[in-house]
């Protein structure tokens, strides 16, 4: 039972102008795939087979490079690219959600700052994540390369309610090397109908 590549949940072309049809089309089909076919061998090879992704994340600590790496990747792509919708299919953060950020943050306005700070601030390549802790705070964080706050290894854990991929690949043809630019325009294909039912999901 190998971990499948998902199709993309839109049009390659649906996040334009914000991102790319050429970025879409690279990231999933080659990046995505890439981690995708990589788990699977690293999978074979540390006898994990058949373990949900979920379990092997949750345990990254024994785990090989090959599996961190790419689990990570399998993982956070697939996350990132139901993180974002269609026009039309985008919404609004819930009540309840909006409540949330504006007691951790104090508005969604600063909660968005502090998420694009996190992600600018990130050296080299990795994520920027809003996650809600078992304390049920949220709190924005960021993680190096594919690793994410699922993982055992890391010192910031919770349950992810949106990433941003912050790895070159995922801006450079439209932003270059402007990683804030893109930070900023992001926001506008954030699917919070998901986000919030993440959290609604995290809190229930
Ligand atoms: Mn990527």
């Amino acid at each position: 039972m190998a971990f499948e590549l998902p199709p993309l949940p839109y049009a390659y072309d649906a996040l334009e102008p914000t991102i790319d049809k050429e970025t879409m089309t690279f990231h999933h089909d080659k990046h995505h795939k890439a981690y995708t076919d990589k788990l699977n061998e690293g999978v074979e090879k540390d006898g994990l087979a058949g373990k949900s992704i979920e379990d092997i994340l949750a345990n990254i600590s024994s785990a090989s490079a090959q599996v961190r790496n790419n689990g990570g990747g399998y993982w956070n792509h697939d996350f990132f690219w139901n993180t974002m919708a269609a026009q039309g299919d985008r919404g609004e953060p819930s009540a309840v959600l909006k409540a949330a950020i504006e007691r951790d943050f104090g508005s969604i306005d600063k909660m968005k700052d502090e998420f694009n700070t996190k992600g600018a601030g990130q050296f080299g390549s990795g994520w920027a994540w809003l996650i809600v802790g078992e304390d049920g705070k949220l709190k924005i964080t960021s993680t190096p390369n594919q690793d994410n706050p699922l993982m055992d290894v890391v010192s910031d854990k919770g349950t992810p309610l949106l990433g941003n991929d912050v790895w070159e690949h995922a801006y450079y043809l439209t932003y270059r090397n402007d990683r804030g630019a893109y930070l900023k325009a992001w926001w506008d294909v954030v699917n919070w109908n998901i986000v919030s039912k993440r959290f609604a999901d995290a809190t229930a």
